[in-house]
Formats: structure tokens, C-alpha cells, sequence
């Protein structure tokens, strides 16, 4: 009779086993097949267009009628300005003192607002007369991207903080650490507001990141080694790195450039197969 109990206790703790080590197995089985394949996006170009190559591009943003604002930074050589997006013209500029270096840009309303890179200090034009303007502080230690959602701003500083920021008193309301499964995404660069997520040049790469405003997490990554490749083929002039997000959210287009590159591509994403 003790016999028959301890072998049925056996059988009993061989069947638990085999069922713990089945679902574990398949729960690492799952998160592995689960990370679906649309994480990682090529991109297409679908039209190129001139842009100025001695611009260092540090913040782009499309307004309208094919119009794009653009700030550059460089001391001596920062501005903010307005390009007809087909000839890459610059139709207006309003050009930065020697001491700044201009970075982020974005348009709220009829305020274009602009960073500067180490002075926690930016600026706000009016949108339809550059020359007019006035500064501001703000409390990001440095000033890289900017971009918003028609509500409250987003500011990079080069680290992993993703700083939501009130446009009207510019203090800070919120900050994310920026990840992807739980590893921090460094050196986040310029910003744009696309599709209800925070889009991120990552600085020194090829590479977008696809940012959820809820919780900081990285959704998806966009891969374009392609446009500087092809780029150098052909350049006798050095250029730097990718930089320079603008969506235009009415036709759905997509605009990337890169500080001192000659062009600025309209691109479509296709997930990586
Ligand atoms: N940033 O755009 C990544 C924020 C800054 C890039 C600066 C690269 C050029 C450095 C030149 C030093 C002049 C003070
Ligand atoms: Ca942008």
C-alpha cells in the first residue's frame, strides 16, 4: 500500500515537473518569437531634394505648403530658417549670435521655438517674421532635440532623458528614461512628434528610434546606414551624421537629412524581413 502511495506521488511530482519546465520553456520561447518582425524598418527613398550643405542641421520641421523650418548650429553659424522644400532655397533666415549654437526646433502655434546647445537658453520667433523674437530659459541641462504634440514640448539633452517641458513657463513637468527592453538608448538627438510617438535621431548612428511618450520605451527602430552610405559614394566634401526629422502629417510624408549633407530624402518605412 506505501509502496502504491510513494509511486503515485512520484508520478504526481514527474508530471509538475515536466509541466513547469514546458510552460517556462515556452514562456522564453515566446517572448523570443513574440518580438514581432516590424521592429526593425528599412527605408525607402522616394524623392531627394537639394539641401544647403553648409547647413548643420539641428532641428527640421515641416510646416506647410512644402515648407520646412530648420535650425543650425555651429558657433558663428547657427541660425533658424525657412526652405522651400523642392529647391532647398532658404526663403528667410534670422542668423544666431557667435555665442550661440543653435539646436532643436519646433512650431507651436504660431511660435517657433529653438535650443541652444549649452546655455539652457532657447529662443522664440515669430514663425512669419524670424527677426522677430525673444529668449527664454529652460531647465534641461543642455538643449539637443525639441518636438511636440500640439500640447506640451519634448526635449533631448543628449542622454537617455526624455524631458517633457510646459510651453508656457518652459520648466520641465516630466522626464522618461528612455529603453529598449530595459536598456537605456543614449545620446538621444533630435526629436519629431510622429504618429503619436516621440521619434529620436540617436547621435553618431544610422539609426531613429521610435520612443513611446506613455512609458519611454523604445518601439521600434529605424535603420538608415543606406542614405550616408550613398551619400559619400560621390562627395568630395566631408558631411556628418544623419540629423534632421520632419513629418508632414497631412500628407503623411517623411523628411531626413543630416548636418552639412547635400540632401534631404522623403523616405517610406518597410519592416525589416
Ligand atoms: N550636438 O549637436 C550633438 C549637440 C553637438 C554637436 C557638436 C559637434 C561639433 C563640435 C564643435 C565644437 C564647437 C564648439
Ligand atoms: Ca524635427
Amino acid at each position: 500500500h506505501y509502496r502504491k502511495i510513494s509511486s503515485l506521488v512520484f508520478f504526481i511530482l514527474v508530471v509538475c515537473l515536466i509541466v513547469v519546465l514546458n510552460t517556462s520553456l515556452r514562456k522564453e520561447g515566446v517572448s523570443r518569437s513574440d518580438v514581432p518582425s516590424n521592429r526593425l524598418y528599412t527605408v525607402e527613398v522616394v524623392n531627394e531634394f537639394p539641401h544647403d550643405p553648409d547647413a548643420f542641421t539641428q532641428g527640421l520641421l515641416y510646416a506647410e505648403n512644402d515648407t520646412l523650418f530648420e535650425s543650425t548650429g555651429m558657433n558663428g553659424a547657427s541660425s533658424v530658417r525657412k526652405v522651400t522644400l523642392q529647391t532647398g532655397k532658404v526663403k528667410a533666415i534670422q542668423r544666431m549670435p557667435y555665442s550661440d549654437f543653435g539646436e532643436g526646433l519646433t512650431l507651436l502655434g504660431d511660435r517657433l521655438i529653438q535650443v541652444t546647445w549649452r546655455q539652457s537658453t532657447g529662443y522664440i520667433y515669430d514663425r512669419h517674421n524670424l527677426s522677430k523674437f525673444e529668449k527664454f530659459r529652460h531647465d534641461m541641462p543642455d538643449g539637443w532635440g525639441l518636438a511636440t504634440d500640439g500640447k506640451i514640448l519634448y526635449g533631448s539633452d543628449g542622454s537617455s532623458t526624455l524631458y517633457q517641458i510646459d510651453p508656457q513657463t518652459m520648466k520641465v513637468v516630466k522626464k522618461q528614461i528612455v529603453n529598449y527592453q530595459g536598456d537605456e538608448v543614449h545620446r538621444l538627438n533630435e526629436l519629431e512628434y510622429v504618429y503619436d510617438e516621440v521619434w529620436a535621431n540617436v547621435w553618431m548612428t544610422d539609426c531613429i528610434a521610435r520612443i513611446s511618450q506613455t512609458d519611454g520605451s523604445v518601439l521600434g527602430w529605424i535603420l538608415l546606414p543606406n542614405l550616408r552610405e550613398g551619400l559619400l559614394h560621390n562627395l568630395k566634401k566631408q558631411i556628418d551624421v544623419l540629423n534632421g526629422i520632419a513629418w508632414d502629417r497631412d500628407g503623411d510624408r517623411l523628411f531626413v537629412t543630416g548636418k552639412l549633407w547635400p540632401k534631404l530624402y522623403e523616405i517610406k518605412l518597410h519592416p525589416l524581413k
